[in-house]
């Protein structure tokens, strides 16, 4: 077991036991003209967080530890797409409405894909989630029982919707949860910047934080 310098006390980490959880680094949330831009987003926001997750995928491909990519989308015929989400607000473009990367937020199109700079290596797990976070109507939480993971590293985007909801699910199914700073980004800074406090607040009720530098160097030989 390896300590992490992190906020608010050093976490516990079990090396190949942790996965390395990379949230919805979708080209639908970080391009133009996907589905992030559609609600009126800066998408350039999202882009700090790039450099971050890419060292952070690096660490773990080269010890051969377990690394979970998450996409936000949904099938063709849009029936795990709740009208409740569908029809909310006023977007230039809905869920499924075709748009220069494809149909928004649907499987298989270019929109729904991961960025290039991050894409998901051979034997990684790439999960489909239809809502915010990662458990819900996937299966995952059996998955990584299966495989033995407890502990999870959160990064990607956006910090207080898909990342944090993810977190806190896996939060409440029992694994050790810890966000790196810098390698998650909202289209709001201060939102980003409250739901990392609401995480290590009152002794870490939802888990641990950390920057990305502070993690490698932990994990260093
Ligand atoms: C959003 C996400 N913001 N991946 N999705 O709708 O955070």
């Amino acid at each position: 077991m390896i300590e992490i310098p992190a906020r608010p006390f050093p976490c516990p980490f079990e090396p190949g036991r942790t996965a390395l959880v990379v949230i919805d680094m979708q080209r639908d949330f970080v391009e133009p003209g996907g589905f992030g831009a559609s609600l009126g987003n800066d998408v350039t926001r999202l882009h700090a967080a790039i450099p971050p997750i890419a060292a952070l995928l690096a660490a773990w491909r080269a010890r051969g530890w377990p690394v979970l990519h998450t996409r936000e989308c949904h099938r063709p015929d849009l029936s795990d797409c709740p009208p409740a989400k569908r029809e909310r607000g006023e977007p230039t473009l809905r869920i499924g409405d075709p748009g220069p990367m494809g149909r928004l937020l649907v499987a298989g199109e270019p929109g729904a894909d991961i960025i290039p700079a991050l894409y998901p290596a051979a034997g990684e797990w790439v999960i489909d989630k239809p809502g915010k976070g990662m458990f819900w109507g996937t299966g995952l939480h059996e998955r990584l029982q299966a495989a033995g993971i407890t502990h999870l590293v959160f990064t990607g985007v956006t910090t207080e919707v898909c990342v944090q909801t993810s977190m806190r699910e896996a939060n409440d199914r029992g694994y050790v949860c810890l966000i790196v700073e810098d390698a998650t980004e909202s289209y709001f800074p201060e939102f980003k910047r409250a739901a990392l406090e609401m995480i290590v607040a009152q002794g870490g009720i939802i888990g641990w934080a950390t920057p990305s530098a502070a993690l490698l160097e932990a994990l260093a030989p």
